[in-house]
């Protein structure tokens, strides 16, 4: 199996799975699970070749372990990251580093200091505990900049924070005055 047939369709996967599942005519239910035999009819509408193997191989080889199957093997979803409002992970509430991370590029850092940390298109904001992640992250939009975020201080002033079963960390925003600069 290529790399690029597996890169393009775990992009194909998480478009589908976080962001647009309507776009093949799949249903998630709202802890994102979606059929995998449906799945695969929709994707095979929409002239997209899948089959179990390749679907099972991409959540096995994920770097970030984006994607998990039921135990039954009957379901798949994205663990983080999405958009679609059918979605609304029950994410239990959990105690965060003191510190976190978050890359940024440059050209959105006079925004972030007038509004600090928003969501975006997704539901939480993603922060990780290795500044490395956080500067991968953020060269996907241009010049990178890493933030670091009073993780446990916001917990203590009842900010809640979340764990994806992939160790991403999400919360809702990061007020400015939790976000000091690398
Ligand atoms: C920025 C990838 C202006 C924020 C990664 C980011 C991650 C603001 C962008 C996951 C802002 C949103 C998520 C504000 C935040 N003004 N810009 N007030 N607040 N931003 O892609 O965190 O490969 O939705 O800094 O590894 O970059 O897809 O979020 O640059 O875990 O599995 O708005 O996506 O994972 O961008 O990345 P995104 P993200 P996958």
């Amino acid at each position: 199996m290529s790399k690029k047939l597996l890169d393009e369709t775990s992009k194909f996967l998480s478009y589908v799975l976080r962001h647009e599942p309507q776009a093949i005519g799949l249903t998630l239910d709202s802890e994102g699970w979606a059929d995998i035999e449906a799945l695969i009819s929709g994707a095979a509408r929409n002239g997209r070749s899948l089959d179990r193997s390749l679907i099972e191989n991409i959540v096995a080889s994920s770097d970030k372990k984006r994607f998990s199957i039921s135990e039954d093997g009957q379901f798949i979803r994205a663990v983080q990251g999405h958009s679609t409002k059918s979605v609304a992970l029950q994410l239990e509430e959990k105690q965060p580093p003191q510190t976190l991370y978050h890359g940024t590029a440059t050209r959105f850092m006079d925004s972030i200091s007038q509004q600090g940390l928003i969501p975006g298109s997704r539901h939480h904001v993603h922060l990780s505990e290795e500044s490395a992640t956080a500067s991968t992250v953020g060269k996907r939009y241009g010049t990178v900049v890493i933030l670091r975020v009073a993780a446990q201080q916001m917990q203590e002033q009842g900010f809640k924070f979340y764990q994806a079963e992939n160790g991403v960390w999400l919360t809702e925003q990061v007020p400015v005055r939790f976000i000091s600069t690398l």
